[in-house]
């Protein structure tokens, strides 16, 4: 009689028991408690199935035969050899010894950007930097796909970054003080299932509930009309994307306008802020920011504008604005205009006022916030001082040597000979693929460690099969949540492949650095050594008892300290002199002397509506609609796409590319057939799902389809958006990626077309099979 093991786990998208017989995943249950499981959980059996695992070591056959002089454009076309783990292990040390010595150190590109697993020990992209930092640092990144545009601003006008990353009022707070609320962007479930380095409990649901209690009013500004769960019941306000800033600077207008802004906190608490001022009146540019003039921008209604202007002064306001508002052309500035606003409504540091940034995005903002110091592996000190902004990739490809700008200073991009990426797929993350493909093809050597064949994996040189997470014992955890979750092995490893640091760690053994990056500690006891840091820190700093390793492993999960009903600046708010900023003035800066002085068209000195390179105000006829690729419901990016609950979102083995009737039915569009979206760089096939829940003009298709390009022209038949999207930074302050600029074209699609997962297992078995 067989007995079923159960098996603590964690994954992006929260915490489970696996349920395990005969070395089988035969159920998944819940976190016990979470109150709002992800059904993800129920995709990680597919980790299990070998189809597009990465099975043994694999080499390109040109690379092997010619190294660094190798033909480049051969990646992803020629077949793959399989290589044993010694033979791959000293190419791998030979190239970091080879660039290394030949150009230096920042040659080696590893900024490696993923969300890899949620395990904080076989961390892939940390692993790879602690390697390197042993042997003289590598070429790394800052910022990241998610927020970039905006951490850059709000350090300059807050002095930090924390705002957008669940350090302003907490939700709980806000969800018993706010009486108005205004949602830029989303408030989702969707995006919420999910937490870099996992989740205990998904509590966005807990807080949307208590406000629709409540009857507060909400106000949703959004293309999309299910970006909050329809139960509550918000006024949906269908913006034309990437025209938020102007409807913030409208609403801040009308409220100067009427001299209702609240002069006292401006003068305490801000600086510069005549110069936003003068912008608004409309002494600058001689154009007043008002309710018409954001009308005319937004296509929203002018009376509705105007009516809320005077809300959000005299009721208790709070405005939340997703990330995906700064992933977009001049993404700085409705972060800013939004501080801005917030401000002129005098309403930050006041309970559930303000504004804040990201709510929702992730599921643990806005939760009660970790206070306790989470486990990590240490990445060591990084020798040389060599960084791109992280969405700048194809750029450090195509020119080494040019110039770049970051946060006002300028820089050079090193001449990039080796990139490694481990545990991330820029072929699913980074815009215009295309674009990608020329610079893919410029470095001498790719190594790519995954446990798929992704698109990136195929076009490696060397590839090196890791585990999935239930295949070895790990601990995740994260300050927005209040639970370390322990990750316990569930399956033996499938084919070759091996954990993350048992690949490192024969790679750091073969540079001779073997001991300083293991430090004597084999997996378990590391797994045990990052418990025990989390653990010492609670209780020396916060005098907060976690439990012991021992009964964490058994039990599967620990409490760590956490601060609940938190209004972010208050204290600031009551002594700004006391509390100052870390910023150029101490205090919130609405008029920037550095930006004067940097004087960029693209980052103004002050919140500005600066016109986005595509949008539907400079759309060339009326079939040119504006791309939303938001996150996927039923899966993490790229991660389990073939996955049951990722497959419960497709359609005809397609992405849906959601569109409004109005437009489907000039565009000769049905509901489930095939349509083809293109514009001059690129084309991808979706099924069209015909829907009223987004805003016409626009048409929504979810990112994370695994690229699936065919014929000549490149055609992706999956869905994958980034075919399509714009590689062009938000500004040359922030250098964040502006996926949510993006205008297409949708066409009826008669051609035929394969199966979009057999064409693609077709194409790993061309390249793999030895
Ligand atoms: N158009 C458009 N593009 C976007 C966005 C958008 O809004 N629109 N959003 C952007 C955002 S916010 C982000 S964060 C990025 C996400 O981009 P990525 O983080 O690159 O996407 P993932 O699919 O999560 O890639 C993680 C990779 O790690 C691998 N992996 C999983 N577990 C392990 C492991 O244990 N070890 C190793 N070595 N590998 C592992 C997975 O197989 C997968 O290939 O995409 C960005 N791209
Ligand atoms: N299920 C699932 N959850 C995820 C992820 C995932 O892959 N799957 N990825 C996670 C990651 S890494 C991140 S960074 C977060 C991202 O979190 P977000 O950036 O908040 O997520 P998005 O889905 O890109 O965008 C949210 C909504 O913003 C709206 N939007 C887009 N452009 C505009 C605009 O110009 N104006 C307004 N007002 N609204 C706009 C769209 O309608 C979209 O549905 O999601 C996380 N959560
Ligand atoms: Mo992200």
């Amino acid at each position: 009689m067989s007995t079923i093991k159960r098996v603590a786990h964690c994954s992006h998208w929260g915490a489970y028991t696996l349920l395990v017989e005969n070395g089988e995943i035969v159920g998944t249950e819940p976190f016990e408690h979470d109150p709002h499981p992800s059904p993800i959980i129920h995709s990680v059996r597919e980790w299990a199935d070998p189809s597009r695992r990465v099975l043994r070591p694999m080499v390109r056959s040109g690379w092997l035969e010619k190294r660094e002089k190798s033909n480049r454009r051969q990646r992803g076309k020629e077949k793959f050899v399989a290589v044993s783990w010694d033979e791959a292990t000293a190419l791998v040390a030979e190239e970091i010894d080879r660039v290394r010595n030949d150009f230096g150190n920042a040659s080696i590109f590893a900024g490696s950007y993923g969300w890899t697993s949620s395990g904080r020990f076989h961390h892939a992209s940390s692993l790879l930097k602690r390697t390197l930092n042993l042997v003289g640092g590598y070429t790394g990144h800052v910022d990241t796909y998610s927020i970039a545009a905006g951490p850059v601003i709000l350090r300059h006008t807050l002095g930090s970054e924390e705002a957008c990353g669940g350090g302003a009022n907490t939700l709980d707070s806000i969800a018993e003080n706010t009486e108005t609320l205004v949602v830029f962007g989303a408030l989702s479930p969707r995006t919420a299932q999910t937490e870099a380095g996992g989740i205990g409990p998904h509590t966005l649901e807990t807080h949307l509930k208590r406000i629709a209690e409540r009857g507060i009013r909400v106000i949703l500004i959004s293309p999309l009309r299910d970006d909050l769960p329809e139960w509550l019941d918000a006024e949906w306000w269908p913006i034309r994307p990437n025209t938020d800033t102007a409807l913030m600077l409208g609403l801040a207008g009308e409220i100067v306008k009427a001299n209702r802004h609240d002069s006292d906190f401006l003068n305490r608490c801000c600086s510069g802020s005549e110069r936003f001022l003068a912008y608004l009146d409309g002494s600058v540019d001689g154009v007043r920011k008002d309710a018409a003039w954001a009308a005319g921008i937004t296509g929203l209604d002018i009376a509705d504008i105007s009516a809320l202007a005077p809300v959000l002064v005299d009721t208790r306001s709070m405005l939340t604005v997703s990330w995906s508002l700064q992933r977009a052309h001049h993404g700085e500035q409705p972060f800013w205009a939004g501080l801005g606003l917030a401000a002129v409504a005098g309403q930050i540091g006041l309970p559930g006022g303000g504004v804040g940034f990201g709510y929702g995005s992730l599921g643990g903002v806005g939760a009660p916030y970790g206070l306790g110091k989470p486990p990590a592996i240490s990445q060591l000190q990084k020798p040389i001082d060599s960084f791109i902004p992280v969405a700048r990739i194809t750029d450090l490809l195509l020119n080494p040597g040019a110039e770049f700008t970051y946060q006002g200073e300028t820089r050079t991009y090193p001449d990039t000979r080796l990139v490694y990426w481990a545990g991330g797929n820029p072929y699913h993350h980074h815009q215009d693929i295309h674009r990608l493909e020329e610079g893919w093809s410029r470095p001498e050597t790719i190594i790519v460690q995954d446990p798929m064949w992704t698109a990136t994996a195929q076009r490696a040189d060397i590839v090196l099969p890791a585990t999935t997470s239930i295949e070895r014992n790990d601990l995740a955890g994260n300050r927005r949540t209040n639970y370390v979750m322990a990750m316990q092995k569930a399956i033996e490893p499938l084919g070759d492949a091996r954990s993350d640091f048992d690949i490192f760690n024969a790679i750091a053994t073969r540079l001779g650095v073997g001991d300083a990056f293991n430090e004597g500690r084999d997996e378990m006891g590391w797994v045990r050594h990052l418990y025990e840091q989390t653990r010492s820190d609670a209780a020396e700093r916060l005098g907060f008892e976690m439990v012991d390793f021992d009964t964490f492993w058994s039990v599967g999960s620990a409490e760590m300290p956490v601060r609940e009903n938190y209004t972010y600046l208050a204290g600031f708010r009551q002594d700004p002199e006391a509390n100052a900023l870390k910023t150029e003035s101490g205090r919130i800066v609405l008029g920037s002397e550095k930006l004067a002085s940097l004087g960029y068209a693209d980052c103004l000195d002050h919140p500005a509506w600066i016109e986005p390179a595509e949008w539907l105000g400079n759309a060339k006829e009326d079939n040119e609609l504006h791309l939303v690729s938001h996150q996927p419901t039923g899966r993490l990016h790229s991660q389990l796409e073939s996955a049951e609950a990722s497959r419960a979102h497709k359609r005809n083995g397609r992405e849906q590319a959601r569109i409004n009737r109005h437009d489907a039915e000039r565009l000769g569009i049905r509901d489930g057939s095939t349509v083809r979206l293109w514009n001059a760089r690129g084309a991808s096939l979706a099924t069209a799902t015909v829907d009223e829940a987004v805003r016409a003009g626009v048409v929504v298709l979810p990112t994370g389809a695994w690229f699936t390009p065919t014929g000549n022209s490149g055609l992706d038949i999956a869905g994958n958006p980034n075919v399509l999207t714009l590689d062009v930074p938000t500004s040359q302050f922030g250098q964040g990626c502006s996926a949510h600029t993006c205008l297409v074209r949708v066409e009826p699609y008669e051609g035929s077309a394969p199966d979009a997962f057999d064409h693609y297992q077709e194409t790993i078995a061309a390249l793999a099979d030895a």
